[in-house]
C-alpha cells in the first residue's frame, strides 16, 4: 500500500467537478454548506465574547475537507463520528443550525446529550452521528466497532471518522486503524492536519511530514489531500468510501488544513504563532478559494454568493434566537445516564 497526494487546486472547476459526476447543484450545496458552518462558528465566538456561551473550539479552516469527505455520505444510513471541530461535517451530515446552537447553549432538548456533554462534543441519534469523548482519539475505537457491526451484518453502512493530526499520536488511533486492517472494515479515518496540536506545532509531534504514511503500517492506502481544495477532498472522500462500500476495507486520508482561530476560546494563540504565519495562513482559508474558484467556473456568480450569504444570516440569528429560548436542563437530569437505576 502506497501513500499518495493530490491536489486539484488551479484547474478549472466546473469541468473538473462534472468529470467527476458532480453537477452545479452539487458544488452549490457544498459551498452553502461550507458557508454555513464558518457563520455559525463566527456566531459562535461573538456568544463566547459576549458570555452568552460558555466555551467554543472553532471548526474554521477544516470546512473544506469536511464538507468534501462527508458529502460522499448516505446520511441517515451512514454513520459519523466526529470530533470538536466537525462542525461542517455534522451540518452535511444531517445536523441543523439550531440542533448546533441547542449544544452551544447546553440546552435540554439538545441532541447531542441534553446540554449534559462539553459543548463541541456532536452528536445526533437521529443521524446516525456518535457523540465522542473528550479524550482525543477515543472515537477512533468507536468507530472501528461501529465498522465492525455493519460488516457482520452486512448492511453496506460506511463510517467516517476525524481526529487531529496530535490525536493520531494516542494508543487508540494505532488500535484502531490495526483493527479496522486486519478485518477490512468499512472505515474512513481522515487526520484533520492543520499543524498544531494546542501550541506544539506537528514537528515536535512526530518524525514525519505526512501522517497518512501511518497508513502503510496497517495495510490500508494512505492518502494525502489539500484540504482547502473542496473538489479535491470531495475526490479522495468518494474514492475511500466507494472503496469502503464495496467490502474492500479502510482508508485514511490526511488532509492539510490550516486553523483559522485559536484552539479554542481559552487559548491565546498570539502566544505561539507569529503575526506572519496568522496572515499566511489566512490564504489556505477553503472558503474563500471554493467561492474564487466557482464564480471562475460560472458555477457561481457574485449575485449568486450574496444571495446565500442572506439566506445564512437569516438561518445562523433563527438559530441563535431560537436556541437561547430553550429551556435549560433540570438539575435532576445531571446525573442521568451516569448512573445505571438514574436514567428517565
Ligand atoms: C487524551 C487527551 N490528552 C489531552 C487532551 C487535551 N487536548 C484537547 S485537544 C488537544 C490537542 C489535539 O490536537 P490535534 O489532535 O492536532 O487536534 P486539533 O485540536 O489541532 O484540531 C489536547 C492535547 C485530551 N482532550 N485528551
Amino acid at each position: 500500500m502506497t501513500t499518495t497526494t493530490t491536489s486539484e487546486t488551479g484547474g478549472p472547476a466546473g469541468s473538473l467537478a462534472r468529470s467527476l459526476g458532480l453537477t452545479d447543484e452539487d458544488l452549490v450545496a457544498m459551498y452553502r454548506r461550507l458557508a454555513l458552518a464558518r457563520a455559525i462558528d463566527e456566531r459562535m465566538w461573538v456568544l463566547n465574547r459576549a458570555g452568552r456561551v460558555p466555551f467554543v473550539i472553532s471548526g474554521q479552516g477544516h470546512e473544506g475537507a469536511q464538507v468534501g469527505i462527508v458529502s460522499n455520505l448516505r446520511p441517515g444510513f451512514d454513520w459519523l463520528v466526529p470530533f470538536y471541530r466537525s462542525v461542517a461535517g455534522v451540518l452535511t451530515f444531517g445536523m441543523s443550525a439550531r440542533e448546533i446552537m441547542l449544544a452551544q447553549y447546553a440546552k435540554a432538548p439538545d441532541p447531542s446529550s441534553g446540554g449534559r456533554q462539553m459543548p463541541g462534543h456532536y452528536g445526533s441519534a437521529a443521524h446516525n452521528i456518535l457523540s465522542t469523548s473528550s479524550p482525543v482519539a477515543t472515537q477512533l475505537l468507536h468507530a472501528v466497532g461501529i465498522g465492525l457491526a455493519a460488516r457482520i451484518r452486512r448492511t453496506g453502512q460506511v463510517v467516517v471518522t476525524a481526529l487531529g493530526e496530535g490525536a493520531s499520536n494516542q494508543g487508540d488511533f494505532h488500535e484502531g486503524l490495526n483493527f479496522a486492517g486486519l478485518h477490512h472494515l468499512p472505515v474512513v479515518t481522515v487526520i484533520e492536519n492543520n499543524g498544531w496540536a494546542i501550541s506544539v506545532p506537528a514537528a515536535k509531534q512526530a518524525p514525519i511530514v505526512d501522517f497518512a504514511e501511518r497508513a502503510a503500517g496497517y495495510g490500508m492506502p494512505g492518502v494525502v489531500v489539500d484540504g482547502a481544495d473542496v473538489i479535491g477532498c470531495w475526490r479522495v472522500g468518494h474514492e475511500a468510501v466507494e472503496r469502503a462500500r464495496r467490502g474492500e476495507g479502510p482508508t485514511l486520508i490526511e488532509a492539510k488544513v490550516t486553523r483559522l482561530t485559536a484552539h479554542s476560546s481559552d487559548d491565546q494563540q498570539t502566544k505561539y504563532r507569529t503575526a506572519e504565519e496568522l496572515e499566511r495562513e489566512r490564504l489556505r482559508d477553503p472558503l474563500p478559494c471554493f467561492r474564487e474558484q466557482l464564480l471562475e467556473a460560472s458555477v457561481l456568480t457574485p449575485e449568486g454568493v450574496a444571495a446565500i450569504a442572506t439566506e445564512i444570516a437569516a438561518e445562523v440569528n433563527d438559530a441563535t434566537e431560537w436556541a437561547e429560548q430553550q429551556p435549560d436542563p433540570t438539575v435532576a437530569s445531571a446525573t442521568w445516564y451516569v448512573y445505571a437505576e438514574d436514567r428517565p
